[in-house]
């Protein structure tokens, strides 16, 4: 088990490689009292994964079938997602990119109301964000860094414990609501997680064109913790999150986890990722498919069984089956929310716009309440 942090004695070449916590056949069972997870916690993160792996597949498929506009699929990603989705309390906050549906799924949110925004029939998803304390999809790379970090700074301004967690990609880390949002919540001691998804490609770019230092060691320049976990390693990802929570929300330190993991599927499903990159090197991150990494871990420590694998594989199916049929059936928002929640009271050139496009919607047997059917 080794954990990459800051560590101002040691040199580069003297630290070992990312903290990792499942041991690979042959090595010594590792300490799991330290991480707290009881036996049915180490399978629920396995059904987890299991349903978000059938979810994450079912989306693609209905998106090659017309039922989504665009969908960005996150297979490869699972142990770093749910892995650090879990490692939260409840009445911690998450802050999403878009490729993060496995922690939607962690947090229960109904996957048709997560995929409103990828049928485009609403902007961030139609879930109830307060309620699962989780927000909307964001697709402007990097900007959700900047709600998390005004999120915890507001929470401890107001005196209420807790940690906001935002994950974004290895591209996110060019971007300057990057950079800010560390160094804001830094300097007003702010509970942040800055769980950063290094999938090793920004749609076509590499991570060698994105940034020459390793991301987990930005953090220092920061003045707070950096880590880098092995992202296919889902107790590693786990421990190293649960440590940074709870430094956030009792010391008001962040942390930078950079979880290295590696994007399976293409970008998204308008991407042809076959134009940039080899199929050997997917190959070889196939190999390291974090599901069955730990699929293999539970049966080899006798903890599952057959029976348990089968019952997770029935629940999958009928868990993407609903996610399915709810996308189908699911119709258009009423036309006039297009016009609402910006201004309390609509400027007359919205007014009219807006009763240009209720009319058209009438003209082509759009009724404006469609809603009721979703
Ligand atoms: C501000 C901004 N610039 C560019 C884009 C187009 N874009 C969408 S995703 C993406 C790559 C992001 O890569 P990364 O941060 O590594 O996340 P990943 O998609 O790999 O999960 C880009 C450039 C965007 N959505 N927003
Ligand atoms: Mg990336």
């Amino acid at each position: 088990m080794s954990q990459r942090s800051i560590d101002h004695s040691a040199t580069e070449d003297e630290r070992e490689g990312p903290l990792r916590v499942l041991p690979v056949e042959g090595e010594p069972e590792p300490d799991l009292t330290a991480l707290g997870l009881k036996d049915q916690d180490l399978r629920e993160l396995y059904r987890l994964m299991a349903l978000t792996r059938r979810a994450d597949l079912e989306a693609t498929a209905l998106q090659r079938q017309g039922e989504l506009a665009v969908y960005p699929p996150l297979i490869g990603q699972e142990a770093a997602q749910v892995g650090s989705a879990f490692a939260l309390e409840e009445s911690d906050w998450i802050f999403p990119s878009y490729r993060e549906m496995g922690a939607a799924v962690v947090r229960g949110i109904d996957l048709v109301e997560y995929l409103h925004f990828y049928r485009a029939t609403w902007h961030g998803g139609t879930y109830d964000s307060n309620a699962h304390r989780f927000g909307m999809v964001s697709v402007p790379v990097g900007s959700q860094i900047l709600h998390a970090v005004g999120y915890a700074m507001g929470a401890k301004l107001d005196g209420i414990s807790l940690c906001s967690l935002v994950y974004f990609g290895d591209g996110a880390t060019s971007e300057g609501d990057f950079h800010e949002g560390c160094n804001f919540a830094a300097v007003f001691r702010s509970p942040v997680v800055f769980f950063c998804q290094n999938n090793q490609w920004a749609i076509s770019v590499p991570l060698s064109a994105q940034t020459v230092a390793p991301i987990w060691r930005k953090a220092e320049a920061y003045g707070f913790p950096g880590v880098q976990v092995d992202g296919n390693d889902v107790l590693a990802v786990y421990r190293a999150t649960r440590e940074a929570a709870i430094r956030a929300r009792d010391e008001g330190l962040p942390t930078l986890i950079e979880a290295v993991t590696y994007r399976i599927g293409p970008h998204s499903t308008a991407d042809d990722a076959t134009r940039y990159r080899s199929e050997e090197e997917v190959a070889r991150w196939r190999s390291k498919d974090p599901v069955e990494r730990y699929r293999g871990w539970l049966i080899r420590s006798d903890r599952a069984d057959q029976e348990f694998f089968d019952g997770v594989e029935e629940e999958a199916g009928e868990f993407a089956a609903r996610m399915r049929a709810g996308v189908i059936a699911s119709r258009p928002r009423p036309v006039e929310e297009l016009f609402e929640w910006v201004y309390a009271e609509l400027p007359e050139t919205l007014r009219r716009q807006r009763d240009e496009a209720l009319e058209f919607a009438q003209r082509n047997g759009r009724d404006g309440n469609e809603a009721e059917h979703a």
